[in-house]
């Protein structure tokens, strides 16, 4: 019998008693309509039952890192139950809806990976600290690709500049500088972290490196792209080693911002919420107002005037976010509402 605790089971995800015939998960897989699950038997396949297939949202049925419950019949499985997550992974939906996307659930950590190629994005990192910031998710910043650069200090300045409190790693899986820094103080054992980075960056060497094996397939750069085409197809959770979780994901050409419950602008951009004390009117939106000390920092060259922009810019998108998000809800009520009249409608007149 494999113990639960080794996959991230904590009675957090056990909130009430659970049926004695139903058998506890954790998704460590999703293919199509497969899902792949540990339980305390073994890794098994599942299917979703008729009441999440017809009856549940998107965001409710099962993601990657979920702890489900399942009714087995011989060798498959039917999950019947999503239980309670810690937190959710989401980004906008990079398709044209405004829509939240769950990547992943019941993340520790995540690990941000930037190549020191041309990769590296300073505002693409701001970003992603931002939209895990407003998951509840921890951030630590991986940057790969040492081996291509002679000097790293001017990588560590610039992430300064963010004036995030976040740890930094610079590795290499070419050479395998850094990794043990990675294994020995971020990787913690029942933990579970996500790779999260844009594709090329190498996440899957990563995952491979700290596995000790070849567990995911390593994107090939070919002569006529140098980013190196796009081969992971399914994301996976892998133990290491050392018995901490980790998740790989395929390349995300985008990672659009949604509007999370809880947060407000304030928590998600602590340097500036730190400046707008000295601002002139508490409800100072630092675009133009008279006396705004996030404006003033930004002339006195205490703030990156790249990071004030691009705090402008994430905010919008936020907003723009949230703005759809509402009417989208309003919009789900009402025809809510309009489907209860006609039932209501049709019974009474029993058609
Ligand atoms: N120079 C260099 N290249 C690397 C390093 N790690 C990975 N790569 C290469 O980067 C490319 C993309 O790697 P991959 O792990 O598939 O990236 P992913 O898309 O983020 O999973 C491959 O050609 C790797 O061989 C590294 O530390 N240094
Ligand atoms: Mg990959
Ligand atoms: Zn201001």
């Amino acid at each position: 019998m494999i113990s639960l605790d080794q996959y991230g089971w904590d009675t957090f995800f056990q909130p009430q008693e659970i049926n004695n015939d139903l058998i506890i998960g954790r998704i460590t897989s999703i293919q199509g309509f497969k899902h792949y699950v540990i339980t305390t038997n073994g890794e098994m396949e599942a299917e979703l039952s008729g009441r999440l297939l017809h009856g549940a949202l998107t965001e409710e049925l099962p993601k990657l890192g979920d702890w489900i419950t399942l009714k087995s019949y011989d060798t498959l499985g039917y999950i019947i139950d999503v239980l309670p997550r810690r937190n959710e992974l989401a980004r906008k939906n990079p398709g044209v809806k405004m829509e939240r996307q769950i990547l992943a659930a019941n993340i520790d950590t995540a690990l941000i990976v930037q190549g020191l190629d041309r990769d590296f994005n300073i505002m693409r990192l701001e970003r992603y600290l931002v939209q895990l910031a407003s998951c509840n998710i921890k951030p630590i910043v991986v940057l790969n690709k040492v081996d291509l650069v002679d000097n790293w200090a001017p990588y560590s300045s610039e992430i300064a500049k963010l004036q995030r409190d976040c740890e930094l790693y610079f590795c290499s899986t070419y050479t395998g500088i850094g990794l043990d820094e990675i294994r020995n103080q971020v990787l913690e054992k029942h933990k579970t972290y996500i790779l999260i980075g844009s594709s090329g960056v190498g996440k899957s060497s990563l995952l491979n490196a700290l596995m000790n094996a070849n567990a995911q397939e390593v994107n090939t750069t070919s002569a006529f792209n140098s980013k190196g085409k796009h081969t992971t197809t399914s994301r996976d959770l892998f133990q290491l080693p050392n018995g901490s979780l980790l998740i790989d994901t395929p390349g995300m050409r985008e990672f659009g911002l949604t509007h999370e419950e809880g947060h407000n602008n304030n928590d998600l951009f602590p340097a500036i919420q730190k400046l707008a004390t000295g601002c002139r009117f508490s409800d100072c939106r630092h675009l133009h107002e008279a006396g705004c000390a996030v404006i003033d920092a930004v002339h006195a060259g205490a703030l990156e005037e790249s990071v004030y922009e691009s705090y402008l810019k994430l905010i919008r998108e936020q907003r723009r976010f949230e703005i759809n998000a509402d009417d989208k809800k309003r919009m789900n009520k009402q025809f809510g509402k309009m489907t209860r009249e006609a039932n209501n409608y049709r019974r009474k007149n029993k058609y």
